[in-house]
């Protein structure tokens, strides 16, 4: 049959739909009494559901019945009788969206390029375009029972009762709905799926507790945490994605909702994975790869990449709540300078504003800021400060930006029309409305006076939205926004995009600002696809060596969710550590993408020096060794722009098939998939339990030793210890000498270090890696990508290639062992010829 000229459809038993009529009469009772007018007059803390609310809820809801399937322009479209639909969409991976049958299908402030509305999606992200969507042919079966739809990669079948939905690839099957078990009521929908046997379920991008979240109930709706602990739920940014890996296949789930969603993974031990929305479509798009690194490119196609920092972004960062006055912010630069701890980077935090109104700077505070700036970056310092959401309804003195703001009428309203007030630091405040394309086109030049001060990069707090006074602790969920479309939609409905759609507006603006010059935003909510804007760090976390362990897997875990320059206040926010403790976080946060010192107010303070000259000297080395492999970060974060990889990763990620990278100790992660880092995080520590991937050894960066892959060790620590591994058939871009800055530095000269470990026969060992590089500075990596050379080394020969036509080269090249020992050195860099080396005589 062709089914573009007759869609096919087959009519299920009546006893299905007639059972399906009374669980729809049951449940449009109860909608009234939920959703209807009664429902508004309920305080919003109670019509916001949360995990016990919903699940509870959903125990009376109807399970939906299917009573026909028909073929779509883009797959297949399962009715129900309850008057909802789940359309099927097959392309390159399954969307699978269950809705009221006639509801639109709303813009999607995750998936990055042009939303079109049949189904059919493109990404463009990065300089691929990927299409998302590439149909095969159509053909619909319906004799005999099953009915099958088969197009592209993918099958879908629905059995003759219409309880149950097999996605197939090939003869396997992939996921199945069961519709028997799923629920529907008043406006909210869970569906039941079956993953198969899973390693567990791992993503969900910033969650406190263990990896895999087998069992656990989770919740997105972004909240303002300070104080989390493990198990805390839910936390300041919602991406709802994540893995089921399997023996043969790695299964991923993303759910494009940004309203209140749940999850239960299995925690009834029944094999099903429960997915839900408060409000809204349950919109489900399916990836199905060999392994977890081929659904996270397939993911990270369709929301986006995160763009390269500037590089001074990936140097040391120094931040306090709040480093003022001015003359203050200068002292600390210099006592940095003065102790030669390397940093690029110091913080204003919100006391820096003039009465927490923000584009304003206190003139009592900091009389003469450019004067400060222009002092800071001779010192070769970058500024950030921070941007919040909440603007003060500030009238009596002509606050431009409320004053402004009113005019153009920028701010959310009330289901009322009226503005939507909350209370946040400036007292009673106002909320742009980002959602709107003209609300962040206005947005965007406010920037400009703090840029004139010389402030190089910013940082957007509180964007959950945190709002003080209110029951729900953000904007009334009866807020409405209104979208690029044309249409509206109640904050409920929004909520965890509110702060992608803030970062949006800050980097779209600061990019036209500052021109060719790379952005650095820093955020602290969003929801799937805010990577294309910002990096995260986790929140307030607490200065107890409970978290510096659990912000190791939330890290990872907002790193596999697509999420790559992210980071946790090292030390600790809330609290004050312990002098062992800060020692340990200083060197454990070395080894992450975002390297950031930050505390609360209070009286005690967090520098590196103030714990005593031991403590001071353990960061200073932490330090050293951060800006040794700032060649190796730069690589990482060109190699994500390039393919979606992030910089860290679980040592599943790059170990899939081996089952001991399944359970290794969470303090183990890899940097790249050539370095093992294994920081310490336990109070008193004497060893360090590793175990070493197999397929290879790896050589301790500290002492050029080599251990065998595959083995289990108890490795000996010192205070000192920062275990670091590098795998011994790779070379590494790094850099021997310390430097103060990424001033003037790393971006014209690369160490490559060679895995030759100490009593190690040059001639014995082969390596090779794709040195990726671009100019350091400007955006111009958008649109001419990178210079490329494969780097190999075999038989004592060296080999470098370009691969294609090479733009910015490093001017200056040395070749080392493990240990550090130059081989040799390319004095006029690298070029858009082949370099030959012969490295027999060098040891
Ligand atoms: O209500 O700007 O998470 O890093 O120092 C607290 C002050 C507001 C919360 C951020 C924290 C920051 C603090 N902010």
């Amino acid at each position: 049959m062709n089914v573009k000229k007759r869609p096919g459809t087959l009519a299920l038993g009546l006893a299905a739909a007639a059972a399906l009529l009374l669980a729809v009469s049951g449940c449009s009772s109860a909608g009234a009494s939920a959703g209807g007018a009664s429902g508004y007059s309920q305080p919003e803390s109670s019509r916001l559901l949360n995990a016990t609310g919903f699940f509870g809820k959903m125990g009376e809801g109807a399970h939906p019945v299917a009573v026909s399937l028909s073929a779509t322009k883009t797959g297949a479209r399962v009715s129900c009788s309850d008057g909802s639909a789940i359309d099927i969409s097959l392309g390159g991976n399954i969307r699978l969206r269950w809705a009221a049958a006639r509801e639109r299908v709303p813009l999607s402030y995750a998936i990055s390029g042009e939303p079109a509305y049949d189904g059919l999606r493109s990404a463009s992200s990065g300089d691929a375009a990927i299409a998302l969507s590439r149909l095969g042919k159509l053909s619909l079966r319906k004799e005999p029972a099953p009915v099958t739809l088969a197009g592209s990669r993918f099958t879908v079948v629905l059995d003759a009762a219409g309880s149950r939905i097999e996605l197939r690839e090939g003869a396997a099957v992939v996921l199945a709905v069961d519709l028997e078990r799923s629920r529907s009521l008043s406006g909210m929908r869970l569906l039941a799926v079956e993953p198969g046997k899973t390693t567990g379920f791992y993503g969900f991008g910033e969650k406190a507790g263990a990896l895999d979240k087998k069992g656990m109930r989770l919740r997105m709706w972004n909240t303002d945490a300070y104080g989390y602990r493990t198990g805390s739920d839910p936390l300041y940014v919602s991406i709802p994605f994540f893995y089921a890996p399997r023996a043969d296949r790695t299964l991923g789930l993303f759910l494009d909702n940004p309203g209140n969603t749940f999850f239960d993974l299995d925690s009834a031990g029944d094999g099903l994975v429960r997915i839900g929305s408060q409000t809204g479509a349950l919109d489900l798009y399916l990836m199905s790869g060999a392994d977890p690194a081929a659904v996270l490119a397939e993911y990270s196609g369709m929301t986006g990449r995160y763009p390269l920092p500037p590089e001074w972004g990936l140097g040391y960062q120094q931040s306090r709540y709040s480093y003022y006055p001015q003359d203050r912010v200068l002292e600390i630069a210099q006592t940095l300078r003065d102790k030669k701890l390397p940093t690029d980077v110091i913080y204003l935090d919100i006391d820096y504003m003039e009465r927490y109104k923000c584009f304003t700077i206190d003139p009592n505070k900091f009389p003469d800021p450019a004067e400060m700036t222009r002092q800071l970056h001779e010192m070769g310092f970058h500024v950030v400060s921070m941007i919040d959401p909440g603007i003060k309804t500030e009238f009596e003195t002509g606050y431009p930006v409320y004053v402004g703001g009113l005019k153009e009428g920028v701010f959310t309203r009330g289901k009322d029309g009226q503005n939507a007030y909350g209370n946040v630091w400036p007292g009673q405040c106002v909320f742009p409305d980002f959602f709107q394309p003209r609300v962040r086109a206005w947005w965007g030049p406010l920037y400009r006076d703090l840029l004139d001060a010389g402030i190089d990069g910013f940082w957007n707090d509180m964007n959950e939205p945190s709002v003080f006074n209110t029951a729900t602790k953000t904007l009334s969920i009866d807020a409405v926004h209104r979208e690029a479309d044309g249409n509206r939609r109640t904050h409920l409905e929004v909520h965890n995009a509110y702060g992608s759609e803030m970062v949006r507006a800050s980097y779209e603006g600061l990019q036209k600002l500052i021109g060719e010059k790379r952005v650095f935003l820093l955020t602290r909510a969003g929801f799937a696809g805010f990577q294309r804007y910002a990096a995260k760090w986790t929140g307030d976390n607490t200065s107890n060596w409970e978290h510096l362990g659990l912000n190791i897997p939330m890290a990872l875990g907002l790193s596999i969710s697509g999420v790559p320059m992210v980071g946790a206040d090292v030390g600790g926010y809330a609290k004050t550590p312990e002098p062992e403790l800060f020692a340990r976080w200083m060197q454990a946060g070395a080894l992450f993408p975002l390297y950031r010192n930050h505390c609360e107010k209070g009286p005690y303070d967090q520098e590196p020096w103030s714990f005593g000259p031991e403590v001071e000297e353990i960061s200073r080395r932490a330090l050293e060794l951060r800006y040794r492999m700032l060649p190796l970060w730069n690589q990482l974060m060109r190699e994500h722009w390039a393919s979606g990889m992030p910089p860290v990763r679980p040592v599943w990620f790059t170990y899939p098939s081996e089952s001991r990278s399944w359970s290794c100790p969470e303090n183990e992660f890899m940097i790249g998939d050539a370095v093992l880092a294994v920081p310490v995080t336990e109070k008193g520590a004497a060893s360090v339990k590793i175990s070493f991937p197999s397929g290879s050894g790896w050589i301790d960066l500290a002492t050029a030793r080599r251990y065998a892959g595959g083995t289990d060790v108890d490795y000996p620590v010192d205070k000192w210890s920062i275990p670091l591994f590098m795998r011994d058939t790779a070379i590494l871009p790094w850099w021997t000498p310390a430097r103060q800055s990424v001033e003037g530095g790393h971006s014209d000269r690369v160490e490559l270090k060679l895995p030759v470990a100490r009593g190690d026969r040059l001639e014995g060992v082969s390596a090779s890696v794709e040195l990726l590089w671009d100019d350091g500075e400007t955006t111009a990596y958008r649109s001419s990508g990178f210079s490329r050379w494969t780097v190999r080394l075999s038989g004592g020969e060296l080999d470098i290639v370009p691969v294609g036509a090479v733009g910015p080269a490093p001017k200056l090249v040395v070749i080392t062992d493990a240990a550090g020992m130059e081989l040799a050195r390319l004095g006029d860099g690298l070029g858009s010829g082949p370099v030959h080396l012969s490295l027999k005589d060098a040891r």
